[in-house]
Order: structure tokens, then C-alpha cells, then sequence
């Protein structure tokens, strides 16, 4: 099977792995395409300029209405332009590597792909490459076989910028994931969860029970913690590069602009926060989730789902049971101020050390996996209790 991914520098399904390392040698410049590959007539390929707020706003339909649905259909993620502008221009980002398709005709958006300049650690291998998302197709052109020529040209435009590695996460099964995770969803409103379908009301529960079960005090128990300051980041970019080195495959921050731009706090994007400790007034931790809405299909009473995704952080090196409980009760000081904001659902993925937690802090599995690749690399698989990479 496979026509398209078999023709790829990517690992086969089953395939044992001696050595790390690259599946294809650097394509030389002079030995790269520099011509768009051909769309079917119709189309014309598009560099979308994200700063243009008509062009950004075209994104934003394309994707609130085309892109990732759960299996059943029932809802649909609804990425705000402010979002889409947060995760498609960071630090040293490219306008090449955002990639549009219109019909020519008419000048309508259909199809998109990006790209984003990343840092990545994975094992002992650091890299600069490129991190692919939003690859979308309209529903009224799919299998039509327009998703691998996107996936060539964000490829070929890689290479033209000297990057041969990517990664890239997706729902679907292809050859070969790094590593596979679960997402597991925390009720905070757990009414609207159930009148949505989102979740089911368990056999013979009353509402009143669940509402009972998912309830959280309405303050932080962590002494000293606060919303993240422009004043922490060099703080912050410090202990979430060294907490990364527990896990093989992570994002590593370079820079201080890498984690204002990723990090701090950009209302209804973003939410950060840190551990201040009282005495010292060093930071000792922090934790981010950002905001990502979800479009409820077919709903008479509810049109979206507000949810927020735990996304990096790092705890102080302790002794080990401690730290473990330091994070139950950070991570559960997340979920009293997501409710704070009104947030419906608090999910994560079962990565980081987030299994230590999941439990009992009352997140229940999902239905959706999340699939780690690289593109054009060769590695051992690993649990996603070794992923450090949060995409978003
Ligand atoms: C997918 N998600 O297997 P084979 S995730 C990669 N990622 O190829 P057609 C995918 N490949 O199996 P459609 C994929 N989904 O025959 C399907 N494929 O070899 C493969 N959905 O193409 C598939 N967004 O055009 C098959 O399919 C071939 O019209 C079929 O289009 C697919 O952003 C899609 O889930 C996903 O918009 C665009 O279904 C469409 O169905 C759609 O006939 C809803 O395509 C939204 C959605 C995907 C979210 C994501 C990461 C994408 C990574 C792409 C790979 C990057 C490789 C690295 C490139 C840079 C390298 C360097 C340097
Ligand atoms: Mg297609």
C-alpha cells in the first residue's frame, strides 16, 4: 500500500534499527528542484502572507471548517487566528513555508500545509529542522492525491533552505511513529461535556454525582505562584531545558526570544505561570497550557467546546516521590485556574511525566493517539513517557 509514503526517506513499518541516523544524504543545492511541483490545473500554489489579516482570516476558514475532526465527526478543532499567527511565526520563521493552494479561477483557499523552524534533541542527536502542521485539504477535494504534492513542496522548500529532517505529528498510522500517545481528558464542566456528547453520563450516575466528582477548590494551593513574567523567561528557559533531559526526544529552547515567543502568556493563546519560591524568590517552576477551542458539529445548544492543552513545563529537581507529588499539585493548580477562565475540558497527552498524574487527578483516556515522526531519520521507538516535544 502506502504509493506515496514508500517513495519516502522514512523508516519502514517493522523495520529494525542499528544506528541512528539519516535515511538520505543532503540533496546538494545546485541538485534541488527550484520550481513549484505541478497541481492539477485548476490549482496554483500561494505563499500566504500571515500578517495580511485577509489572507490570515482565509486560513482561519479553511481550517475551522476542513481541518482535524475526532473519528466520529462530532467535533472539529477551531484554531483562532491569534493562535494560528502564535504558531505559525515564531523566531526566525519562514513566509516560504507557508503554503497555499487556490483554485484559479476564483482565488479560494483550499489546501495549506506550513512549516516552522524547530530545535530538536532526539537522543544524542541535537537538530535545526523543520516542524510540519496543518496540512489540510478542503472536503470537497480529498483523495484526490493533493496531500503528497503538498507534502513534496513544504519538503522541497525545506531542502532550499538547507533543512533535511522534519517532524510532524498526525492521528493516522503512517510508516514509521517515533513513539505513539494518548490523549486523556479532565472534565471541569462536566454538564456541557455530557450535553455535547463530548462525554457520556455513566450508567445510573446522577448529574449531580459527576458535577460532585470533577468539582475543584476555587484557589491554588502552590505557595508563591503567579503568572509568568517578562522577567522569568531566562528562569523559566533554564529550568525547561535542563528538565528535558530526562526524556529522548525534546524541543530544546535556544534562546530567550524562543521562549517569550513560545512561552509567555498571550491572552486566550497562551497561559503560563510560575513558582516563586517565597523566601528565595527564585523560580522553581512553571507550567503553560494553551487555548484551542473545538467546533461542536450538528449541536442545537452548544457551538464550541472550550478547551486547553497542557503544553511544557518543568519542575525544580527534588527527590524523586517529592517532585512526583509537587507535580499532582501543580498540574492540579492548572486545572483550578483553567476553570477560573471558564475552560470546558483540560487535556493532555500521556507524555512528559503526565502518567504520574493522570490518574488521579481524574483525566479519563480519550479515543484520539497522537504519532511522533521524523521525516529522513533513522531511530529506535520509544513511550511517549520519553517524548519531550509538545506540537500544537
Ligand atoms: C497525514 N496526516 O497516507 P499513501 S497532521 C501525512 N500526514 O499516502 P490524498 C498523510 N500523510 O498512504 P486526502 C496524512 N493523511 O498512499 C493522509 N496522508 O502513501 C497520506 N484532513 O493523499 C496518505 N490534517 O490527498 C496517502 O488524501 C496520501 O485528500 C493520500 O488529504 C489528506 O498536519 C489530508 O487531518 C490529511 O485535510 C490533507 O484528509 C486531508 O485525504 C485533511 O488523496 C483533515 O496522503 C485535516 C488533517 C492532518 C493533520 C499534520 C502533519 C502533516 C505531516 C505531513 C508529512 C510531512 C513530512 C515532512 C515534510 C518536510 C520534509 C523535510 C525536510
Ligand atoms: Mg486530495
Amino acid at each position: 500500500s502506502h504509493k506515496f509514503w514508500s517513495t519516502q526517506p522514512v523508516p519502514k513499518h517493522g523495520e529494525t534499527v542499528e544506528k541512528d541516523g539519516p535515511i538520505e544524504e543532503n540533496t546538494p543545492y545546485e541538485k534541488i528542484r527550484k520550481e513549484p511541483y505541478p497541481l492539477p490545473k485548476e490549482f496554483e500554489w500561494v505563499t500566504l502572507d500571515l500578517d495580511n489579516e485577509s489572507e490570515l482570516n482565509e486560513l482561519y476558514i479553511l481550517l475551522t471548517n476542513n481541518y482535524v475532526e475526532d473519528d466520529d465527526a462530532m467535533f472539529r478543532f477551531d484554531y483562532s487566528g491569534e493562535f494560528l499567527n502564535w504558531a505559525l511565526k515564531p523566531p526566525g520563521y519562514k513566509k516560504i513555508w507557508h503554503v497555499g493552494v487556490r483554485v484559479s479561477a476564483t482565488k479560494r483557499l483550499v489546501a495549506f500545509v506550513s512549516g516552522i523552524p524547530a530545535d530538536i534533541r532526539i537522543y544524542d542527536s541535537h537538530q535545526h529542522l523543520v516542524e510540519i502542521n496543518f496540512l489540510c485539504v478542503h472536503k470537497k477535494l480529498r483523495s484526490k492525491r493533493l496531500a503528497p504534492v503538498l507534502i513534496k513542496e513544504i519538503t522541497r522548500r525545506s531542502h532550499l533552505e538547507g533543512i533535511f529532517q522534519a517532524v510532524y505529528t498526525a492521528g493516522v498510522v503512517l510508516p514509521r511513529p517515533i513513539s505513539k500517545a494518548r490523549y486523556f481528558h479532565r472534565s471541569l464542566n462536566p454538564k456541557k461535556l455530557i450535553e455535547t456528547n463530548f462525554s457520556r453520563l455513566p450508567l445510573n450516575t446522577p448529574m449531580s454525582r459527576l458535577i460532585k466528582k470533577f468539582k475543584l477548590p476555587s484557589e491554588t494551593s502552590t505557595p508563591g505562584i503567579r503568572p509568568m513574567l517578562e522577567k522569568d523567561i531566562p528562569a523559566v528557559r533554564v529550568l525547561l531545558n535542563k528538565y528535558m533531559n530526562k526524556f529522548d526526544f525534546v524541543a530544546v529552547f535556544k534562546t530567550d526570544e524562543d521562549v517569550k515567543h513560545w512561552i509567555l502568556t498571550k491572552e486566550n493563546v497562551i497561559w503560563s505561570y510560575v513558582v516563586e519560591n517565597p523566601t528565595t524568590k527564585k523560580v522553581t517552576d512553571f507550567f503553560s497550557f494553551y487555548y484551542l477551542p473545538s467546533s461542536v458539529i450538528g449541536n442545537p445548544t452548544h457551538k464550541t467546546i472550550n478547551a486547553v492543552y497542557l503544553f511544557y513545563y518543568a519542575i525544580q529537581e527534588t527527590e524523586e516521590k517529592a517532585s512526583k507529588s509537587k507535580l499532582k499539585i501543580l498540574i492540579k493548580d492548572a486545572l483550578i485556574l483553567a476553570k477560573l477562565k471558564n475552560v470546558d475540558v483540560f487535556n493532555c497527552l500521556d507524555l512528559l511525566e503526565n502518567k504520574s498524574f493522570i490518574d488521579e487527578l481524574k483525566f479519563g483516556p480519550g479515543d484520539g493517539y497522537l504519532n511522533y515522526y521524523m521525516y529522513n531519520w533513522r531511530c529506535r521507538e520509544m513511550g511517549s513517557e520519553k517524548v519531550g516535544v509538545v506540537m500544537l
